[in-house]
């Protein structure tokens, strides 16, 4: 099998039939803490039924969306994000390289997109670039965009003219988690603020760049702060257009590398309330699926995950590789298209 065969072939259930409720399909936000712990709470098969019934609502059967990361600019960051690789502080064993060069970039993408990919995201391990790095991504956008990719790219802090610059230059996301609830934060990264992230999301907001953010399970959070961590999302006004759910990939060396491992029917309930508070977002299930087996990525997508990461490698760490993601999206009747139907309200 090749991965042409994703393409085009008969979805589960074609033709595709959208059915659009005349009134929203939940109350929108905002969501408070104890109605997502409810949704958290649910038995899970009653959980899966509402998210999947939320998710045909907006979003054809059997599509899934394929993005494929790249780090442009690996290790030595200066933050201390207990969960990350790349962080100077912790000995992970990742080398620290500079920003790639154009040329390689784009090898990089056309490949991804020759493999089946639609998006395409560039990954830096910087906690804020420069103006002179912003100049240089800036470029790597284009040349891209210029392939006929989406684009996106996830680089730390911005300030507001780097967000314009960066959309000026053809920038479709931009990526920046906030990772868990505000209240467990501190304990995950001192570094940086709940609230600096926050003031970055509404940079690229205004900058007319759609928002891709999310966050990660596993960090040895309580139950509340998962729920918390989906209200903070859920509540952005208006909620992000691509939102990764994380498994957290243990990485020895990094504070977090002991953490107990997620109940892989909470990772999946997590995936489920996305779907449910933020109907028309790309859920994307996203690091983890290495660790993860078939059989739970399919419950995933049962609960709404329309888009995953898509080739063997994440930014540092390893992701499915694209012949077993071929086989497996075959296998449970997903298909991926080179131009995605954007369903009407649909803005991702
Ligand atoms: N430096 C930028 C920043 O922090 O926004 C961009 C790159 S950073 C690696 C992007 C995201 O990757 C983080 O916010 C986090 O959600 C995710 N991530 C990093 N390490 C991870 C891990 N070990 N497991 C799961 N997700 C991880
Ligand atoms: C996101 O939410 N997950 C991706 C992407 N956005 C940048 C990163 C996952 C990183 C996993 C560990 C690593 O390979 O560095
Ligand atoms: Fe740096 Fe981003 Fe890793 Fe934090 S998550 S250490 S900011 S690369």
């Amino acid at each position: 099998m090749t991965t042409s065969d994703l393409f085009f072939e008969a979805p589960i259930s074609a033709p595709v039939t959208l059915h659009r409720p005349a009134k929203p399909v939940t109350p929108q936000g905002p969501w408070t803490i104890e109605a997502i712990q409810a949704l958290l709470d649910k038995p899970l098969m009653d959980l899966l039924f509402e998210a999947q019934t939320v998710h045909r609502r907006h979003f054809p059967a059997g599509d899934i969306e394929l993005a494929t990361l790249l780090s442009v600019k690996t290790g030595g960051c200066p933050e201390n994000c207990g969960y990350c690789p790349q962080s100077a502080e912790f000995d992970t064993g990742v080398k620290a390289q500079k920003l790639m060069e154009v040329d390689e970039v784009v090898r990089a993408a056309q490949a991804a997109k020759d493999a089946g990919a639609t998006r395409f995201c560039m990954g830096a391990a910087w906690r804020a670039p420069k103006d002179r790095d912003v100049e240089k991504v800036a470029v790597l956008v284009e040349a891209v965009k210029g392939l006929g990719l989406q684009t996106c790219a996830t680089l730390g802090m911005l300030e507001p003219h780097h967000a314009h610059q960066l959309k000026a230059a053809g920038l479709d996301y931009y990526n920046h988690n906030l990772d868990t609830a505000p209240e467990y934060y501190t304990d995950v990264v001192d570094t940086r603020t709940y609230q600096d992230r926050l003031d970055t999301l509404a940079h690229v907001r205004s900058a007319g760049i759609s928002v891709c953010c999310g966050g990660i399970v596993g960090m040895g959070e309580q139950p509340v702060h998962r729920a918390g961590l989906i209200a903070q999302l859920a509540n952005l006004n208006p909620y992000p257009e691509s939102v990764p759910i994380n498994s957290l990939v243990r990485v020895p060396g990094t504070p977090l590398a002991d953490s107990e491992p997620v109940d892989p029917f909470d990772f999946v309930r997590m995936i489920a309330v996305a779907r449910i508070t933020m109907p028309t977002a790309r859920v994307r299930l996203s690091a983890g699926r290495q660790q993860m087996g078939d059989a739970v990525q399919a419950l995933c997508f049962m609960a709404g995950a329309n888009s995953i990461f898509y080739g063997d490698k994440l930014l540092v760490t390893g992701n499915p590789d694209v012949e077993a993601d071929t086989v497996l999206l075959r296998k449970l009747g997903l298909n991926a298209r080179q131009v995605q139907e954007q369903p009407e309200g649909c803005t991702a």
